[in-house]
């Protein structure tokens, strides 16, 4: 679509206070294209993805957008490195990402790649505008530049010497650039950020914001001379100059939906999720810009701690990152969501460890949740044929635990409005225990010995299954796939259900035929995977240096079979075997004698090298030599064919 059609909407004052009801907006970073995607990206995608579907479930229009950060200088880099063109370079790791998310179920609207043509024309009519206010202007600047987080740094911000953001020594920079005014506009945020204590969230970061808004912000540095940085969107006013990374990539949230004329319907009801590291850039430089744009400020800028791996933050440079495909593969999808979102809370690091995700499974979902479907298609398979009953008279008790279960939703809801994802999860499984002590309280097993308490075991029997249909429905966003199972296994994958749904009592036709299938989630064996995690990692392979394919060729490698093997007259580790390679008979001398009884080797088909100088070896002349594989336990194995194969052959 060409996005210069529709111009931009005229500048509006300050804050949208609330955008439309029922709109809701999402947002992930868009993620630097220099490594493969981790834990680290899988947790704010995921996160964002059960925000949404959430939204969805509430009946909510939503929006949910990720993608690729693709310009600037430490892409441009790790392009060199890998000895690619930088377009080629994306490409492929762009595309990773969007495989990985495919891969794992995520349910995005929309990714944008920042080098994309629609991405390139909003942001050059986003400049275009902000300099034609007068707020761009031509400078000089010298200061301290750090590659890794693609901004300048303060002497004040160091740590070690060191940029806080990447860990990584900044470098010293003196150049003419174009700058955006931007410490213009920090009263007005101050102000604004003041105004609306949740519009960063949770409190830590909203103060942080406000920390640096104290003294003076400076004004942003925008363009890089593209004699020394090729790689970005060109200022359309200056050709020479690119346009900075991070003023291009916080468009994107924007230029998604301008390019596809969805601006209207989904800004500003936007929520960007992002880790603490980018905070500056969507605290600071983002509202500012949008301000000077004439655009409405989003909704609320909400931020995760970090997850760490042994105290360490999980990152690209220091290498230490746990891939989320193998995870998910070995655990499954949804039990790896639950995961995520039960074990950080909010805005706080959290230690990423395979016992504790292995844990969490087994105590939360094996056996709460997985006991209470088990147990409850168990009881209606022996007692009722596998048949929901109607309920009988409720008694208190009964009207007790559905008060508390109907009122759920309303929890869970709040503490989603709140980022409060783990108190979300938990608040779920805190209804599936209660469920589980109901059914301990009431005892069906003893219900059904006697035929006068049928009506009361009908009435306990048809709890058991509203109380699941009402989890499997708040639990649906994170474990859609788990949750959809769990339905047909009970027989109600055909009742529709929204959150409200999960609020209401008695929507199980009785009659239901009930269809038990596989547990679903099976109990992971917590000592056997302490045995595997504890096993010493396997030093990495010492490689030699690379040969070309000519230097390969060299070698003569044939196919030869074994006439004979003797002893060594001469030395016990040696065994002298006649072969035939072909028309031609040799001696080959070997060290296998530990290895091997002679008589094993007679009529093999093995491996000799063929123009290899001959030697002798303690007397014998030997005329080549055989190939064997030798493993760290000192374990020996000739290299011998997997079908018949003609001596004198030559292997390759
Ligand atoms: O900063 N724990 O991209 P990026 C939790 N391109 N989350 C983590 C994490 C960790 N250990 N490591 C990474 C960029 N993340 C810019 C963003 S947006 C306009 C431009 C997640 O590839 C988290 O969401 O370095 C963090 O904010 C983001 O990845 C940084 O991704």
């Amino acid at each position: 679509m060409d996005t210069t059609e529709t111009p931009l909407p005229e500048p509006k004052e300050g804050l949208s206070e609330s955008p439309e009801q029922g709109t809701f907006y999402a947002t992930t970073p868009i993620f630097y294209v220099n490594a493969e995607p981790h834990i680290g990206h899988a947790y704010t995608t995921i996160l964002v993805d059960v925000v949404t579907r959430f939204h969805r479930l509430k009946g909510n229009d939503t929006y949910f957008l990720t993608g690729t950060d693709e310009h600037g200088e430490k892409v441009a880099k790790a392009a060199a490195a890998a000895g690619r063109t930088p377009q080629q370079y994306v490409d492929t790791i762009s595309a990773q990402f969007r495989n990985t998310w495919n891969q794992m179920g995520i349910g995005y609207d929309e990714f944008i790649r920042t080098t994309e043509e629609r991405h390139k024309l909003v942001v050059q009519e986003i400049l275009q505008r902000v300099y034609d206010n007068g707020d761009i202007f031509y400078g000089e600047y010298s200061g301290l530049y750090c590659v890794g987080a693609e901004r300048f740094v303060t002497e004040k911000e160091l740590v070690d010497g060191k940029c806080p953001d990447s860990d990584q020594p900044p470098e010293y920079r003196s150049e003419a650039n174009y700058f955006f005014r931007m410490e213009n506009y920090r009263p007005w945020l101050r102000e604004t950020i003041g105004r609306n204590p949740d519009l960063i969230r949770p409190d830590r970061y909203r103060n942080e914001v406000l920390a640096i808004l104290r003294e003076p912000i400076g004004d942003l540095s925008i363009s890089r001379p593209a004699s020394r940085v090729p790689w970005g969107i060109p200022l359309p006013w200056d050709e020479d100059h690119v346009c900075y990374v991070w003023f291009d990539a916080l468009i994107n949230y924007y230029s998604a939906l301008k390019s596809q004329g969805l601006e209207g319907r989904y800004w500003p009801a936007v929520n960007h999720f992002i880790a603490k590291d980018i905070v500056k850039p969507h605290g600071v430089f983002w509202p500012t810009m949008l301000k000077a744009a004439g655009l409405p400020l989003y909704k609320h800028l909400n931020v995760h701690g970090y997850w760490l791996t042994g105290e360490q933050k999980m990152s690209k440079s220091l290498g230490n990152v746990v891939r989320p495909l193998s995870l998910q593969q070995k655990y499954g999808n949804d039990a790896f969501r639950y995961y995520l979102l039960r074990d950080m809370t909010f805005g706080l690091d959290a230690n990423f460890g395979e016992l504790a995700l292995a844990e969490r499974i087994n105590s939360d979902l094996a056996n709460d949740l997985g006991n209470l479907l088990n147990r409850t298609l168990g009881m209606v398979g022996r007692y009722r044929r596998g048949i929901v009953p109607a309920a009988g008279t409720l008694e208190p008790v009964d009207e007790q635990f559905i008060a508390h279960q109907t009122e759920l939703p309303e929890r869970v809801g709040r503490a989603f409005e709140r980022v409060q994802f783990d108190r979300a999860m938990e608040a779920i499984l805190d209804g599936v225990r209660a469920t589980n002590r109901y059914i301990s309280d009431t005892e069906p097993w003893q219900l059904a010995k006697a035929e006068e308490s049928a009506s009361r075991l009908d009435t306990v029997l048809n709890t058991a299954v509203e109380a699941l249909r009402c989890a499997s429905i708040l639990l649906d966003p994170v474990m859609p796939a788990k949750m959809s199972e769990l339905r047909e296994q009970l027989g109600i994958d055909q009742i529709p259900f929204t959150l409200g749904h999960a609020a209401q009592w008695g929507l199980v036709p009785p009659g239901t035929v009930t269809r038990p299938g596989e547990p679903l989630f099976p109990r992971i064996d917590l000592k056997a995977l302490e045995t595997e995690l504890s096993a010493p990692e396997e030093p990495p392979l010492k490689h030699k240096d690379e040969i070309i394919i000519d230097e390969f060729a060299k070698l003569e490698l044939r196919v030869a079979t074994v006439l004979s093997a003797e002893p060594h007259p001469d030395a016990d580790k040696l065994l002298v075997l006649k072969v035939k390679l072909g028309p031609e008979e040799r001696t080959v001398v070997a060290g296998i004698r530990q290895h091997y009884q002679p008589e094993e080797l007679v009529g093999k088909r093995i491996v000799i090298v063929a123009n290899l100088k001959p030697a002798k070896l303690r007397g014998v002349n030997s005329q080549g030599m055989i190939l064997a594989a030798e493993d760290a336990e000192g374990r020996l194995a000739v290299v011998t064919f997997d079908r018949d194969m003609r001596d004198g052959s030559v292997v390759r």
